[in-house]
């Protein structure tokens, strides 16, 4: 039997410099160098991520965030893929704030499983200024406990970014969920300039930032290397990329979605990977839905972040068992 082997040269890609500080001015990655990335082999671009992965980070080892929703429901926003908007009926009851005690309790356990950093999330189109002291005072309490502490609120004033920032809030998370040139399509009651708007609010208050996007949204391939390319252009890129797997949500405009080829999904981790080769890249939503070998695939291809624990915001995440059963197999240690 004949093997018909492709022959075909791979692709030219861009290559990372030695001395590479994303936090040094530096030129912008062009839309040719994302497509030729994405274009490469699947093995070649793997081994490539995996190469600059080395580079930059401890191999083997894998970050550990912990979620907790804060304010569940009730949105006035209309992100297509989100549950908690009040524009669609999934069922989701909307909730109050919910108290300290609750908040502290869930931070102690999210320690006591390993998580290093605790996120919490409100579904606010933006938190009121009547808010501001309780959240940072949940700020400053998580914190006392030993814990990274990140908030996602929505949209957020100078002055709501200077408070948090004062109150030890070491990482703000704001996603451009997807290309600018799709945003429309997904999202009617903001723009993608309202969100860089409140990226740079944050990056001016000296927090760490962490934006990330969705994929699985019934988006272009071409959109997904929107997305990328404005994420590994932000100046500097990110300290955090979340890369989410739509969950998809019966109700909402984009439940029904063509979910991704697992192999799209890890080549789209392994570019976030080389564009952005100093930035955590969080495998995030999605992993309950994925099969341990896609995720180890993503961790090959250089995610070195997680949410550990059974629920993300509202939906599904494995179990501490499960993920501690993967680690093991895999040779992973969680920080
Ligand atoms: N309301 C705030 C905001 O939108 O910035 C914070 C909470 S919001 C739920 C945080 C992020 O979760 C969104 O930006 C989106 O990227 C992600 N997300 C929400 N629903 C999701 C879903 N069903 N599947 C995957 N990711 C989702
Ligand atoms: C992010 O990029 N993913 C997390 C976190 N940032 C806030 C949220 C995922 C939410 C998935 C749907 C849910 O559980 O409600
Ligand atoms: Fe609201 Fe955030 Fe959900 Fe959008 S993603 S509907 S802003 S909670």
């Amino acid at each position: 039997m004949t093997l018909l082997i492709d022959k075909r040269p791979s692709k030219p890609a861009p290559t990372i410099p030695e001395n590479y500080d994303p936090h040094a001015s530096r030129e912008a990655w062009t839309r040719e160098d994302a497509e030729a990335l994405f274009a490469l082999p699947f093995m070649d671009v793997i081994l490539r991520a995996q190469a600059v992965h080395r580079d930059g980070f401890t191999p083997n080892t894998v970050q550990m965030s912990q979620l907790l929703s804060i304010k569940t429901g009730g949105c006035a926003e209309d992100c297509g893929y989100c549950n908690q908007s009040a524009h669609f009926d999934t069922g989701l009851k909307a909730e109050k704030m919910i108290g300290m005690n609750v908040i502290l309790d869930a931070a102690a356990k999210a320690k006591a499983g390993g998580a290093s950093r605790f996120c919490m999330g409100a579904a606010w189109r933006a938190p009121k200024d009547r808010d501001m002291d309780a959240l940072c005072d949940m700020v400053g309490r998580v914190k006392a406990m030993g814990l990274e502490t990140c908030m996602t609120l929505g949209m957020l004033s100078d002055n709501q970014a200077e408070r948090l920032a004062a109150s030890g809030l070491d990482y703000y998370n704001h996603n451009i969920d997807t290309a600018p040139e799709d945003y429309g399509r997904v999202i009617s009651t903001r723009t993608f300039e309202d969100r860089l708007h409140t990226l740079n609010t944050v990056r001016k208050s000296g927090m760490k930032v962490c934006c990330g996007g969705i994929v699985g949204m019934g988006e272009q391939a071409e959109d997904r290397i929107g997305l990328l390319l404005t994420l590994a252009n932000l100046d500097p890129a990110p300290e955090s990329v979340p890369i989410n797997a739509l969950v998809p949500v019966p109700g909402t405009p984009l439940g029904d979605s063509e979910p991704l080829h697992p192999f799209d999904f890890v080549r789209t981790i392994a570019v976030a990977r080389i564009m952005m080769p100093k930035s955590y890249v969080r495998l995030s939503a999605g992993r309950e839905q994925m099969s341990d070998e896609t995720q180890a695939l993503c961790f090959m291809a250089g995610a070195n972040s997680i949410f550990v624990g059974d629920t993300l915001l509202t939906t599904d995440n494995p179990s501490e068992t499960d993920d501690a059963k993967l680690f093991e197999r895999l040779g992973i240690s969680g920080e």
